[in-house]
């Protein structure tokens, strides 16, 4: 079987954008935080010290950046079993994120949630979700009370392809298509779902899914982070001005495993595949070489960024690791079954 490595675009936008340069070394900031605390994440699980497994984001950073830049304080998003990425592209603390990781009182939820229950109201971040396509409704949910209060916030519901065959999706779309909420609903197309390919679970064009709601729909480059953002403020645009939801596909790969224990990939992807992602598609190298290109930043400023995000995360698994945990007392408070 012929295996397609990208979706079918409806709209492939392949403009190369300008940057300014704040916004571009903020960018290539979040990306490497991202990366370097889910490397540590790894670290975690390898040595024992993280009870659980986890799903690492390394590979699709300029998404959740690309995104969540385009967005305000208040607005909501959503996000999946593998949400570190999105949580701290939001604005979440490393510290806390570590904290919550490890069980630790301190965590974002007591540490009773851990990795794929993460949320922060206070960035509104309504949540990982372990389920998946769970979030579709609570985002959609959250934009028609966004329009009801005519508060002019926007919802992003981040999703992976594996959530396409979710029935809750295309109810959830039917609504706020009818409806014309405030919603983007963003796919992340790793192209696989757990270990298989999505051409196998998935049939005909993605894109013409949502364009069965008329819901407008677009298809970017994922390892964009210039083109994310820039797609993801268009759509918000529309959608604060009371045009309605959008769908907005990102083409990306994930770098590692499913999850940390998924190491023998092998059965299921090429190690030649996962080679030209890594060597030719990695979001941080490109951005690396584009702010070089353009003059905005040389290997000294990006090196220097690097050491000092490096230590930000040091001192958070430090943090973490010394934490207490909760107290045995509240064993049944703040969780719900
Ligand atoms: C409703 C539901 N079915 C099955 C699972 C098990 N499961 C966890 S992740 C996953 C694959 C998800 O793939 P995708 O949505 O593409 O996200 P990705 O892992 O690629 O980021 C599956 C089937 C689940 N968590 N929830």
């Amino acid at each position: 079987m012929v295996r397609p490595t990208k979706p079918k675009a409806t709209r492939e936008k392949k403009k190369i954008l300008p940057l300014d340069r704040e916004k571009a070394l903020r960018f290539y900031r979040q990306m490497l935080r991202i990366r370097l605390f889910e490397e540590q994440v790894n670290q975690l699980y390898l040595s024992a010290k993280m009870p659980g497994l986890a799903h690492l984001y390394i590979g699709q950073e300029a998404v959740a950046v690309g995104v969540c830049e385009a967005l305000r304080r208040d607005d909501y998003i959503t996000s999946t079993h593998r949400g570190h990425g999105h949580c701290l592209a939001k604005g979440a603390s490393v510290d806390r994120m570590f904290a919550e990781l490890l069980g630790k009182e301190a965590g974002y939820c007591r540490g009773k949630g851990g990795s794929m229950h993460i949320a922060d109201q206070e960035l509104s971040n309504l949540g990982a979700n372990a389920i998946v396509g769970g979030s579709a409704g609570i985002a959609t949910g959250a934009a028609m009370s966004a329009k009801m209060r005519g508060s002019s916030q926007v919802a992003v519901c981040f999703f992976g392809e594996g959530a396409l065959g979710q029935g809750l999706l295309y109810e959830v779309m039917n609504m706020a298509s009818l409806w014309k909420l405030p919603v983007i609903y963003l796919l992340e197309n790793n192209l696989y779902n757990e270990y298989t390919h999505y051409s196998e679970t998935t049939s005909g064009d993605i894109s013409a899914r949502p364009q069965a709601f008329s819901i407008h729909t677009e298809s970017i480059d994922g390892q964009d982070v210039a083109l994310v953002y820039t797609a993801t403020l268009r759509l918000v645009e529309r959608a604060r001005k009371g045009d309605g939801p959008s769908f907005l596909i990102c083409n990306t790969y994930r770098f590692h495993g499913h999850h940390v224990g998924d190491i023998d990939r092998s059965y299921y992807r090429a190690k030649k595949e996962e080679e030209d992602w890594k060597s030719g598609r990695d979001p941080l190298k490109l951005l690396a070489a584009k702010l070089t290109r353009l003059k905005l930043a040389d290997e000294k400023l990006l090196s220097e960024m690097g050491k000092e995000i490096r230590r930000e995360i040091e001192d958070g698994v430090q943090f973490a690791l010394n934490a207490s945990y909760p107290d045995t007392s509240e064993v049944d408070q703040h969780v719900y079954a």
